[in-house]
């Protein structure tokens, strides 16, 4: 649907490197996606790094020794001295519009929602986008040196934004709001990530009298029960291995929210990631997308999810295949990364981050999505 060429950067200093991870909803006869625009300086100097941020909404470049960093993967590098993160890139939100869902028919020519904020020094990123009553709710990634929270803004008509604050404290990504009440209260999934690891980031659920307090929490996805069949426990995994045997047979490293649930007879559907790696030189991994689903009066019962992917990188934008014309232009091969959902009777289109570079739409049937939940 939209490629980095299709978008103008910011500021002439910067190129857009992602359009991605799109935030989505429809309304009326028209499909909204909040698109992360992910740039980076374009001037590249001898033995230097090239580290952005946003200082009272305008970008700045902190030009470093390039051996004073290490480089931890295509998205972040590290302080030799401080063992602190940067990012190499820094996002912003774009709207675009569609009638149809499929075609783009306008994208606009300056950011729609830039960091302004302190806690949005590093960038903001993946949005989800949530209708309740005429507002929507567009909870997204807030990046700085405080480390990676999860923000609010609300807006009526996509051209005038409020921002609400901080609503998870660091670090927490992956939050989603429900579209309505349930017993008085609104409901979100969020995904905190323990500095002090005894277990894997999993999915939790809380809830709020007003959108902006969050308490009660549990945790409601669990990511090692379901991930890795017992019978190929031992096998040590390789990077040689095809992406589909390489899901099955890697531990599931991080699971988190895709897009606000959708209400179904068979519950609150949730369609979340998980990523896995094949060892620790595959920096980044595979992320694929799982079903999973909630009682529709008592969320926090999980009724199930699904033993496997959904939906997995297969295309040649989403896996940057070799002579491809994604090889080169791609950021970070295997990734779907899906944010959005639009569902109208038994067809749903699933809006997603390819390859950290594309915004792409799948379409599939709900009846197979909830089949493949146990
Ligand atoms: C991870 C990735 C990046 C993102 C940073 C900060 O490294 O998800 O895409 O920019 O976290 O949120």
């Amino acid at each position: 649907m939209i490629s980095p060429h299709d978008v103008k950067p910011s500021n002439e200093n910067f190129e857009v490197i992602g359009t991605f991870n799109p935030g989505v909803i429809r309304s009326g006869n028209m499909t909204y996606l909040l698109v992360r625009v992910a740039e980076m300086p374009k001037e590249k100097r001898q033995g230097q790094i090239a580290l952005p941020r946003a200082e009272n909404g305008k970008l700045i470049v902190d030009r470093q020794k390039k051996d004073a960093y290490r480089v931890l993967d295509k998205r972040a590098v590290i302080s030799k001295s401080s063992s602190f993160l940067r990012l190499t890139n820094i996002s912003h939100l774009r709207l675009a519009k569609s009638r149809d869902g499929i075609n783009i028919d306008s994208i606009d020519k300056n950011p729609t929602i830039f960091p302004e904020e302190p806690y949005e020094e590093f960038g903001i990123e993946d949005a989800r986008i949530t209708a309740i009553g005429d507002e929507f709710y567009i909870t997204y990634v807030a990046v700085s040196s405080n480390g990676i929270v999860t923000a609010l803004i609300s807006t009526k008509d996509f051209i005038h934004f409020e921002r609400h604050g901080i609503l998870f404290t660091t670090e927490n990504k992956d939050v989603v709001i429900f579209p309505e009440k349930i017993a008085n209260d609104y409901v979100a999934l969020h995904r905190p990530l323990s500095a002090t690891p005894f277990g894997p980031p999993e999915i939790w659920m809380a809830y709020s009298p007003d959108l902006i307090h969050w308490g009660n929490h549990h945790c409601v996805i669990k990511a090692n029960s379901f991930s890795r069949p017992a019978e190929i426990k031992d096998e040590k995994p390789s990077t040689s291995l095809s992406i589909r045997k390489r899901i099955t047979n890697s531990n599931y490293m991080k699971i988190g929210a895709g897009m606000p649930p959708i209400k179904t007879n068979a519950g609150w559907l949730e369609i979340y990631h998980s990523s896995s790696k094949a060892n620790d030189a595959d920096s980044v991994g595979v992320y694929c997308m799982m079903a999973a689903l909630f009682e529709l009066n008592n969320p926090k019962k999980l009724i199930g999810v699904s033993k496997k992917p959904i939906l997995v990188p297969e295309t040649d934008y989403e896996t940057l295949k070799k002579g491809s014309i994604y090889e080169h232009e791609g950021f970070l091969p295997n990734i779907v990364f899906s944010t959005g959902i639009v569902a109208e009777g038994n067809e749903l289109l699933i809006y997603s981050g390819a390859a950290d570079t594309y915004t792409a739409v799948t379409k599939l049937s709900l009846q197979d999505v909830l089949k493949a939940v146990e």
